[in-house]
């Protein structure tokens, strides 16, 4: 287990916080999560952009995007099926790294290519902001931008690799940030050139 890096106020960065082997597991279980609740691509609210990345997502509660807007929803958009649980392997990291959280209610799975990004956002859908945020990283590595709670604040730059995670709470919780860019072929874990897994799991109602 590493020690964590406080990389802005309230944002902890766990390098290489699973092994190879837990990272392994963790992708077979991410295949029946993905088997059962297809990636689909979101797209942008008004204009209907597609995003670069794809998205699926577990839990009881799954965040899309489409023409209507942002929001959490319990079906999966296209198949109208519930999303698949957490899986446990999942879920003990929240629990090993948020032990005073309430239990996590959504997992959004981001699939990155080798040309995806993202851009600079604030993390705002959620109807309690009072757990962190917790993300993991699988794959190919990402240059990973964060900032202030306004968008003009200076931001900072690190990569996260595979096996990294990364808690986001006190002040960091509303924090703009984003993916300027994936670092193809980083990674044997996906296999050759095949790019970024995120999952950022989040508590979304009030207790
Ligand atoms: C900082 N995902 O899904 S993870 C997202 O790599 C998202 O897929 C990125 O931003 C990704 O919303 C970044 C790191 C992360 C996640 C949530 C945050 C950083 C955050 C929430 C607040 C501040
Ligand atoms: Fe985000």
């Amino acid at each position: 287990m590493s020690k964590p890096l406080e990389v802005a106020p309230g944002a902890l960065f766990y390098p290489g916080y699973l092994a190879n082997e837990r990272q392994a597991v963790l992708l077979a279980e991410l295949s029946d999560v993905v088997a059962n609740a297809p990636l689909f691509c979101p797209v942008m609210p008004r204009t209907g952009k597609p995003f670069s990345v794809r998205m699926t997502n577990c839990g009881a509660l799954g965040w899309v995007s489409d023409r209507d807007g942002y929001r959490y929803q319990n079906r999966h958009p296209e198949t109208g099926r519930p999303w698949p649980p957490i899986p446990t392997s999942i879920a003990a990291i929240w629990r090993d790294l948020l032990p005073d959280a309430l239990e996590p209610e959504a997992c959004l799975v981001n699939y990155y290519a080798s040309a995806a990004k993202m851009g600079l956002h604030q993390d705002r859908d959620e109807q309690t902001f009072d757990a962190p945020v917790l993300s993991i990283s699988l794959g190919d590595s990402a240059l990973f931008r964060i900032g202030g709670v306004v968008r003009d604040a200076p931001t900072r730059s690190f990569r996260l690799n595979s096996g990294d995670a990364l808690t986001l709470g006190g002040a960091s919780r509303l924090a703009f940030h984003g993916v300027d860019r994936i670092f193809p072929g980083t990674s044997t874990l996906l296999g050759p050139e095949a790019g970024r897994i995120n999952l950022t799991l989040r508590r979304v109602t009030p207790a």
